[in-house]
């Protein structure tokens, strides 16, 4: 039999990614090894690339990148009762401490020690074998594909942020930019009853994608001036929205957010942009328009799960390009430039 080899997608330094053989891993008690299937490339896996940094998170050492994946479970550590060697799972990247006072009550996204995988100085998961914690690995059933394993991650972000939103039946929603982030939210939003959901980008071929995939009205902001955008918005959905989900990070679009949603209604910053934006923020005060931030998810890959196997949501269409794990830096030049119309990038480890 051919001798196991392990390749891992490893950023050394600031635009110095290699794909390089490092040691198999082996699961420490509670945890199992995975053989990996699909990696989507996540905007911060691109980022960690380009700038070798997010906010105060920067590479130091050389980091394996990836966290929106999924794989077939190899062996078990010690103590593992919950997955069984040849489960296919979904991998939830963040593993909280359990005992704080944020994961007892709930919102383990929130716990100050929380390992989250491609945050450095944590190793991601596009390699050929990782280990990971077995309770924060969720068994996919026989007609859930393993790269919709991989998806549940940017989708339960979209779970969260439409939680946090308050998005129920009949909402009139509003998402601004119509990246991935953007679309799983308008995806999400839909499967949890809104009505209309109006959607903005810059990107026209972006508008087009997010139309393909239900939003009624797709607005190209052309213009940064926030009253001016929440004009057209109004007058597209015939009122203001309700809610509205922030998800480019442009400072324009926070702006627009605070001027467009209705009184009373709620603005979800997802996007995260410059650490300080100048904003209209007496309007939203004297409105009373709630600004919600959102910090990933917590409890959200099972309804992420359940929204994929019961129908709910098709992700599919999400994922434009493929790419062997031998090709990881071109995966990565496409992910990062957009070319082709790229919007969810995946590596298919075991091509
Ligand atoms: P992306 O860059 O692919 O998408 C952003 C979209 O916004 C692009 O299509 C872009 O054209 C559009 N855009 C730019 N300026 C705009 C404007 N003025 N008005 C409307 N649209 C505009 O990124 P993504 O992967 O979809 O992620 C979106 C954001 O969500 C990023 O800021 C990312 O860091 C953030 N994010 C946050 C969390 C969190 O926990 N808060 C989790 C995941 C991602
Ligand atoms: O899928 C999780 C995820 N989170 C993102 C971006 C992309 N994907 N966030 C934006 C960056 N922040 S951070 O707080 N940080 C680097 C830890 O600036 C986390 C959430
Ligand atoms: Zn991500």
């Amino acid at each position: 039999m051919a001798e196991k080899k392990n390749f891992a997608a490893v950023l050394r330094e600031k635009g110095d990614l290699r794909l390089e053989e490092t040691d198999i891993p082996s699961p420490s008690q509670n945890e199992v090894m995975i053989a990996m299937d699909s990696v989507g490339i996540c905007g911060s896996d691109v980022h960690y690339w380009t700038h070798g940094e997010i906010g105060d998170f920067i590479v130091k050492a050389p980091m394996i990148l990836g966290h929106e994946s999924s794989g077939i479970v190899t062996a078990l550590g010690e103590g593992v009762k919950n997955l069984k060697i040849g489960d296919r799972v979904a991998i939830e990247p963040g593993v909280p401490c359990r005992m704080c006072e944020f994961c007892k009550g709930g919102r383990y996204n929130l716990c100050p020690d929380i390992v989250f995988c491609a945050t450095p100085p944590v190793h991601g998961s596009l390699a050929t074998y990782y280990c990971h914690a077995a309770d924060f690995c969720y068994k996919l059933p026989d007609h859930v594909t393993l790269e919709e394993g991989a998806l549940l991650e940017p989708l339960s972000v979209g779970v969260h942020a439409c939680r946090r939103a308050g998005v129920t039946l009949g909402s009139k929603v509003l998402v601004c930019g119509a990246g991935p982030i953007g679309l799983v939210n308008l995806l999400t939003a839909k499967a949890m009853g809104a009505a209309e959901v109006a959607m903005t980008d810059i990107d026209q071929g972006r508008l087009n994608v997010a139309k393909k995939l239900g939003a009624d009205y797709p607005i190209l902001a052309d213009t940064r001036d926030g009253k001016e955008m929440a004009k057209k918005i109004e007058s597209a959905l015939g009122a203001m929205p309700d809610i509205t989900i922030e998800c480019s990070g442009a400072p324009s679009s926070v702006q627009t957010g605070i001027y467009s949603t209705k009184s009373g209604g709620v603005l979800v910053l997802v996007g995260l942009g410059p650490a300080e934006v100048s904003l209209p923020i007496v309007n939203a005060a004297v409105r009373e328009v709630d600004i919600r931030g959102i910090f990933r998810y917590a409890n959200c890959y099972p309804i992420a799960l359940a929204m994929i196997a019961s129908g709910k949501v098709d992700v599919k269409p999400l994922v434009t390009h493929r790419f062997p794990m031998a090709k990881t830096i071109d995966a990565f030049e496409t992910a990062k430039t957009g070319a082709d119309g790229a919007i969810k990038v995946v590596i298919k480890v075991k091509e």
